[in-house]
């Protein structure tokens, strides 16, 4: 790879300039202080797995199409006040409909893989029972068709969007049942796509759909639990995951892999000397207890449990062996760092506050630090052991503008992603096993509560005529994957 594109880049100059090799490094602008290459210095390793993320909700459409039941999402968007204007993902991008088209944008960025969702009430319009074939068959075509273009599926089976029936028969995640009805779904989907398909996310964010669902209300279902039922909630969305593992295990083909994708709070020390850095990596393992340390250690912390007192989660020893099967690989989701600084209190760690003059993205919540996408795949190989992982979701908002000529000149995403992923190359090449990269996202999607007010896509959208337009940003991400660097 590095290889090739030295050679590339030295003919391509050569031959238009008709130079010699000795007064190449003057005229080349990219050579540094040590007339490296600056693509060498910043090469990723051969076979790095450049990809893009989508999820069903966000880019479907077609929500009441061919047999698909309606998910807490169908509803949560229809209720007046819910969503930014009253937007819903009845349309979306309409990649139902459109997918081959999307698979060629895929494909015209050269990249490697695709992460896309299956909607659980397409499948099982009801959450259990019945099958819907018409709902399958769409992941099967679409799962053909990346693989007719060369590129490798990778499939997370919820990413929020519950069915309905499971909400209003048993309360969603407050019951046991939905974990139940997980893994068998889980298990159903592998059966019919792991002859394609070799890895599978259980869950993405457990955080965002209990915390922001079940206690916030922001997001569907809309409920504000109190701390016990939403505890449980916590419990039986982890127990869902370790049920899925071992049913993708048992129905999937041989080889099949599991993992999740978590955006857990990943500690950046604030400065990074060894009581920060010690404090960071105390921190991510208590941070994260309800969610991905559990799983990881198939235990909850003490401090978590102690923390919680009457209101801790109950749970049977059997269910935290299911939530603790092994993993196959990690994914996270990093968007933000989480500022650690070293305490002299029991925990030993403080969780610092940014300052309201800290730089973020377009959506309010997102903090820019490209640091977090550095310590994020550090902590999860040196606390948890982790021998694959995947950076299952990186990106940003921006207030884009579609000039009228048809260009978006994202630079503000340009400088993100460039940082951001500057940063992974050092974890990379301090040999932290990172095998790949999803960017969030291929295309502008509806953005849950924020509708499609807020845009994440290296595509621009039009939503009136469906027409996507590359943004500077594909452009960019089409040369990273290209030179297999930073640039
Ligand atoms: C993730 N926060 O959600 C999701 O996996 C995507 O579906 C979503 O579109 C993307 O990030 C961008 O938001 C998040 O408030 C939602 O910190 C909220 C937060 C983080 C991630």
């Amino acid at each position: 790879m590095q290889k090739n594109f030295s050679r590339r880049t030295f003919g391509k100059t050569v031959g238009a300039a008709a130079i010699g090799a000795s007064s190449l490094s003057s005229l080349a602008p990219n050579l540094g202080a040590q007339g490296t290459p600056r693509e060498n210095y910043y090469q990723f390793p051969n076979g790095f797995l450049w990809g893009c993320a989508t999820a069903a909700y966000q880019v479907e459409g077609a929500a009441q199409e061919d047999g698909r039941g309606p998910s807490i999402w169908d509803t949560f968007s229809h209720i007046p006040g819910k969503v930014y204007n009253n937007q819903t993902g009845d349309v979306a991008d309409d990649q139902y409909h459109r997918y081959k088209e999307d698979v060629q944008l895929l494909k015209s960025l050269g990249a490697k893989t695709y992460r896309f969702s299956v909607s659980w009430p397409r499948v099982f319009p009801t959450g259990a029972g019945q099958t819907n074939e018409k709902g399958i068959a769409y992941y099967e075509r679409l799962v053909d068709e990346l693989l007719a273009n060369g590129i490798e599926p990778f499939c997370t089976l919820f990413h929020w969007d519950l069915p309905q029936a499971l909400q209003d028969k048993f309360g969603g995640w407050e019951s046991r049942e939905t974990s139940k009805a997980f893994g068998d779904y889980a298990g159903y989907v592998a059966s019919k796509l792991s002859d394609r398909v070799q890895h599978f996310f259980t869950m993405n964010e457990f955080s965002s759909f209990i915390d922001l669902g079940y206690r916030d209300g922001r997001f569907a279902p809309g409920l504000k639990l109190p701390p016990a039922r939403l505890n449980q909630a916590r419990h039986y969305a982890v127990l869902a995951h370790g049920l899925a593992v071992q049913a993708i295990r048992d129905k999937g083909k041989t080889g099949t892999k599991v993992g999740l994708a978590e955006n857990f709070l990943s500690g950046v020390p604030v400065i990074e000397s060894e009581p920060h850095v010690k404090a960071a990596a105390q921190a991510t393992r208590v941070l994260n207890a309800q969610y991905l340390t559990v799983i990881m250690e198939g235990k909850y912390v003490n401090e978590y449990i102690q923390q919680e007192g009457a209101n801790a989660p109950k749970f049977t020893p059997e269910d935290l062996k299911i939530i603790g099967s092994p993993l196959d690989f990690v994914g996270i989701n990093i968007y933000t760092p989480v500022y650690i600084r070293a305490d002299d209190s029991s925990m030993g760690f403080a969780v610092v506050k940014n300052p309201s003059s800290y730089p973020h993205m377009a959506s309010p919540w997102l903090d820019i630090g490209p640091e977090a996408l550095y310590w994020g795949p550090r902590h999860v190989a040196q606390i948890w052991n982790a021998k694959e992982i995947y950076i299952t979701e990186n990106g940003c908002s921006s207030a884009d503008v579609l000039t009228p000529d048809g260009h978006v000149y994202d630079t503000d995403r340009v400088m993100y992603l460039r940082n951001y992923i500057g940063k992974l190359h050092r974890a990379v090449s301090e040999g932290f096993p990172v095998r790949g990269y999803f960017l969030w996202s291929l295309m502008d999607n509806f953005e849950w509560a924020d509708g499609y007010n807020l845009r994440f896509g290296i595509y621009y959208v039009d939503y009136q005529t469906q027409k996507r337009y590359p943004k500077l940003s594909a452009q960019f991400y089409r040369e990273v994957i290209e030179r297999n660097a930073v640039l």
